[in-house]
């Protein structure tokens, strides 16, 4: 592994000693929710890992390296600077080589996962196929992340702000298998079903894994999306949420939003838009995510002890 990704004392430990491991990103603590809530549920989400018998491992960039398995002080640091990057594989050698401070989105995560050794990560919801993709060209880098790297992404499906058809298609394309985790459906973020399939529906946590390992086993390289939708009580209904949308998306064209700027703005607006109510909503289901990773990180234990 490169010096320029360095792996804490206690992550490397407990990789050593085969325990569950659960890589968590830090875009979500910087850019995707409102200060200091990002903070808040970065060491929530550490600590929900932990009740359900894994180790957490959250991944940012610090002083001239990916860092696996930041402290407290550090993860503060990290969620209170002001300029912090939002880092995908592209930038991620020239936010290194300056020094500063980065965030990893899930593209840069599951490429710091995967180099550690790490093999299950809890996220939010995926990046992928912008609505706007025929003009703008906006694709996530989670999904050729998805492709490359071989890590279990932990999500409740990709977020709601996307066009979810090509999204999933996309994940086809690239070969990267979308297993439900108790659903049929792939979610939609804020919602439990979007219309779309998912390519198996699992209802136990080890024959998920048993999934997962079969995967890689075959020497599939890819990464694999478990698709786990928000908990039934902390839906946003339709109502609240669509209009909310619209109006994100024609303000974000309106400012003339582009790149990686698009995503965060677009949370953002739906926030305002919603008095909150995506905050909530993304927060219950980021531990939900959480709580099912370690389960996985421990099922896939099981599977590979056999
Ligand atoms: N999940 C959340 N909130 C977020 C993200 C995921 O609940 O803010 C972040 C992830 O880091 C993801 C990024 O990789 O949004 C996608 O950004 P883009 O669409 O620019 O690739
Ligand atoms: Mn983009």
């Amino acid at each position: 592994m490169s010096e320029l990704v360095k792996v804490s004392d206690t992550i490397a430990e407990a990789l050593r000693r085969h325990r569950p491991v659960v890589a968590l990103e830090t875009t979500l603590v910087t850019h995707g929710l409102p200060h200091p809530r990002g903070l808040e549920a970065a060491l929530e989400l550490e600590e929900i890992v932990r009740a359900h018998g894994a180790v957490p491992a959250t991944i940012g960039i610090l002083e001239g390296a990916v860092r696996v398995g930041l402290e407290r002080a550090e993860l503060e640091a990290l969620a209170t600077s002001r300029d912090v990057a939002k880092v995908n594989p592209g930038n991620l050698g020239a936010v290194v080589a300056s020094g500063g401070p980065g965030s990893t989105t899930v593209a840069a995560t599951m490429f710091a996962a995967a180099a550690a050794g790490i093999r299950v990560f809890a996220t939010g919801g995926i990046g992928g196929v912008h609505r706007d993709a025929a003009e703008s060209g906006d694709v996530s880098a989670d999904l050729t992340a998805l492709a490359r790297f071989p890590v279990a992404v932990v999500c409740a499906g990709a977020k709601a702000i996307l066009d979810l058809p090509r999204t999933v298609e996309m994940l086809e394309t690239l070969g990267v298998p979308v297993l439900g985790y108790r659903t049929d459906e792939f979610p939609a973020f804020y919602r439990r079903a979007s219309g779309q399939r998912v390519d198996r529906r699992y209802d136990g946590v080890q024959e998920l894994a048993t999934a997962v390992a079969a995967h890689w086993a075959l020497g599939l390289a890819t990464g694999v999306l478990v698709a786990n939708p928000i908990p039934a009580a902390d839906e946003l209904s339709t109502e609240v949420y669509e209009p909310a949308l619209a109006g994100a998306l024609d303000e974000a064209a309106r400012c003339g939003i582009r790149g990686r700027a698009v995503t965060p703005f677009l949370l953002e607006q739906l926030r305002e838009r919603t008095g909150g109510a995506t905050v909530t909503a993304n927060l219950a289901l980021l531990r939900h995510n959480a709580a099912v990773a370690a389960a996985l990180a421990r099922a896939l234990g099981r599977v590979s002890r056999r």
